[in-house]
Formats: structure tokens, sequence, C-alpha cells
């Protein structure tokens, strides 16, 4: 059964009844019930807890039916188990931020059964609660984007000192994004272990470095954890946030969905890496604007993209302020598309 879910079978390129349909971020602030749990916790309180983390994660499958459910976490979860101590306000705020090759040496070698222990709880608590033929996603984030919140030390517009360490200390930086990538490759496997059906690596920052740089510091760590992450059998989704410049050579890494922002016209990206099934793109923005808007965009993005191999998602996380009409109407025209 679990090998027929929608979304699994959209993810091997299989002709489906309909195109599976998810939401990045989809359990978070644009839903009142879970703004009614942030009164009462914090973003720490609630991801630590895998009772609280398994009940936001279905808060939205309770409203829409949406194809997938992602494990409510964050992707600084699994951090604590190398020694980082962090915070939120609303992002990542990290104690000390990592500077040197002394910094990195000082991080722990992971016990894997210390990586998001909390994460993996959740997981196996969703998955028995959820419908058989809802997927299940885990995820974490690539080693730059993890990188970059480690030697910045927070979430800042393209990240001065973090491009600054690349240039200057590249050794240094090789060594934290092989820690990064070993950790992550076993903190994916053992989500897979505990019921994720597949698993999407966030590079939310991928698009700061130029091409080159990109090929020769941050290219060879993603390969390997996307390798590991293929060799244990499990499905990968790799998301790309604002990196038009990367697309291509995002394309040749392993991966079975290439999941892109809307700055990407999806149907050409579908035609040109025909390999991969593509995951996206509506503009986040577009649902602000209410149900009529979003309808218009969907239809669109249907009528361009081919069916086959095309799992429907926004471009990035979906907004605060978005309507709920904007995300019933979305879902509308997602499960009333007939194809053959
Ligand atoms: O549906 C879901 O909400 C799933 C859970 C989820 C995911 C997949 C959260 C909860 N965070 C993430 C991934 C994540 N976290 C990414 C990759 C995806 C993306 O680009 O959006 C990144 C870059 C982060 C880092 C992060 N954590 C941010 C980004 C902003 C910044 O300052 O750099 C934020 C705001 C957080 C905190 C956080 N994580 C998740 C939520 C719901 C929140 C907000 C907390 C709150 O105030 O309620």
């Amino acid at each position: 059964m679990s090998k027929d879910r929608l979304i699994l079978r959209a993810i091997r390129r299989e002709p489906t009844e309909r195109r599976p349909l998810w939401i990045m971020r989809q359990a978070g602030r644009y839903l009142p019930e879970y703004r009614k749990l942030r009164e009462n916790y914090s973003f720490k309180a609630l991801s630590q807890s895998p009772e609280l983390s398994t009940e936001v994660t279905l808060l939205p499958m309770k409203r829409y039916p949406f194809d997938a459910a992602i494990i409510f976490a964050d992707i600084m979860s699994p951090l604590p188990a190398l020694g980082v101590e962090f915070d939120f306000n609303p992002g990542p705020i990290v104690a000390n931020p990592i500077r040197s090759q002394k910094d990195i040496d000082l991080l722990i070698p992971p016990d894997p059964e210390k990586l998001g222990p909390e994460v993996i709880t959740a997981l196996r608590q969703t998955r028995s609660s959820l419908p058989e033929d809802t997927a299940l996603l885990g995820f974490c984030g690539a080693p730059w984007t993890l990188a970059a919140y480690l030697v910045e030390g927070r979430g800042v517009k393209d990240f001065p000192t973090l491009r600054a360490f690349a240039a200057a200390q590249p050794d240094a930086l090789s060594s934290l994004l092989k820690k990064l990538s070993d950790a992550m490759a076993v903190y994916l496997i053992n989500q897979a272990n505990a019921g994720a059906d597949a698993v999407q690596i966030f590079d939310s920052w991928a698009g700061i470095l130029s091409l080159d740089d990109w090929e020769r510091l941050i290219r060879p760590h993603l390969q390997t954890l996307l390798e590991k992450v293929g060799d244990a059998g499990i499905p990968r989704l790799l998301f790309l946030q604002n990196a038009p410049h990367l697309v291509d050579a995002y394309a040749s890494l392993p991966a079975e969905v290439l999941a892109v922002d809307w700055r990407i016209n999806l149907a050409d990206a579908q035609k040109r890496y025909a390999n991969h099934a593509v995951q996206g793109n509506i503009d986040p923005a577009i649902l602000l604007h209410g149900p009529a808007s979003t309808k218009i965009a969907a239809k669109q993005l249907l009528q361009r993209v081919k069916p086959t191999g095309h799992i429907v998602n926004l471009g990035h996380g979906i907004l605060p302020k978005t309507p709920l009409e904007s995300v019933e109407a979305l879902v509308d025209v997602v499960h009333n598309e007939k194809l053959e």
C-alpha cells in the first residue's frame, strides 16, 4: 500500500488520476488553530514535544485533503546532538556562531539516537494517526543552509558573514559541511525508518554563491548526502530557493524530485530535466490576494505543466496572512482536474 500513495507514484513519474498536492509550511501560522496553540506554547516548546508536534503536523490534514503531511519540526531540530545551542525569534538564533576551524572541531560527533529524537517519535505517532493513503514527509536542511545559520548566527539577507567565511576559510567550511552532511544522512535514514515515505532537503539559501563557488564548495557535500539517502532506498525531494543560476547544477544531483520556487518556469524545467519529477511552484504571495487569483494561478500552472511527475505545491512556504479560502481554492482546482 505505502508504495501506492499518490505522491510516491508521482515521484516515480507514473500516471496518476490527479496530481498530488501539499504545501510547504502547511502546519504554520496561517492556521487559526496553530496561532491558538502558539498563545500557550513557544515554537521551541511545540517542536520539542512529540505529542504537540504530532498534533500540529495533523492540523492542516484535518482541514484539507493534502496528499502528504510534513512533520512539524525545524531544520535546526537535529543540531543539539552536535552540541549547537539556539533559540527562535522567530527564525533560528545560534548562541555561539561558528567562525573558525576550532569552533568546528568542538562540534560533537552525534550519537545517531540523539539526532532529533522528538522528531523521530513524532513521525511514528503521526504515521499511526494518518489515513493509509496519505504520505508522510520527513525533511532536513541542506548542509549549506544549516551552515548559513551556524556561521551567520541568524537569518540575514544574503548572509555576508557566511560568504566571507566561505571565501577566507574554504577548508574550514568544507569540514563543517562534511560534518553536517554525515549527520543529516543518518537523521534522514532514521526518519524513513520511523515512517517517512520520502524526504525533502531544503536548500533555502542555495542561491547566495556563484555557480563556480557552489560547484567547488557545496556540491560535493550535498551530493554525498543525497547518495547516502538514495542508497537507503528513500525517495528524495530537493528544494532550492532563489537560485535560478543553479537549477541546472541541482538537476544533475541525484534526487527524484526537483522542487523550485516561483522564479523558475516549471514547464521548462519539466522538459529540460525529464528524468526528474518536479514540484511547485505557485508564488505564495498570490494566495494573499484571495481565492479568485489563486484559482487563476493554479489553473495556469496545471495547463502549462504536464501532469505526469508533477507534485503541486507553492514556490516557498505559505505566508502567515494567507486566507484559508485561498488554500481551499487551490485544493479545489487540483482535485477537480480530470486526468485520463
Ligand atoms: O508545515 C510546517 O510548518 C513544517 C515545519 C517547518 C519546516 C519544514 C518549520 C517550522 N520550519 C521548516 C523548515 C525551515 N526552517 C527552513 C526551510 C524552508 C524554508 O525555506 O522556509 C528554514 C530556512 C528554516 C529556518 C527558520 N525557522 C525560519 C526562517 C526565517 C529566518 O529567520 O531565517 C523560521 C521563521 C523558523 C522558525 C519556524 N520553523 C517552523 C515554524 C512554523 C517557525 C515559525 C515559528 C513561529 O513563530 O510559530
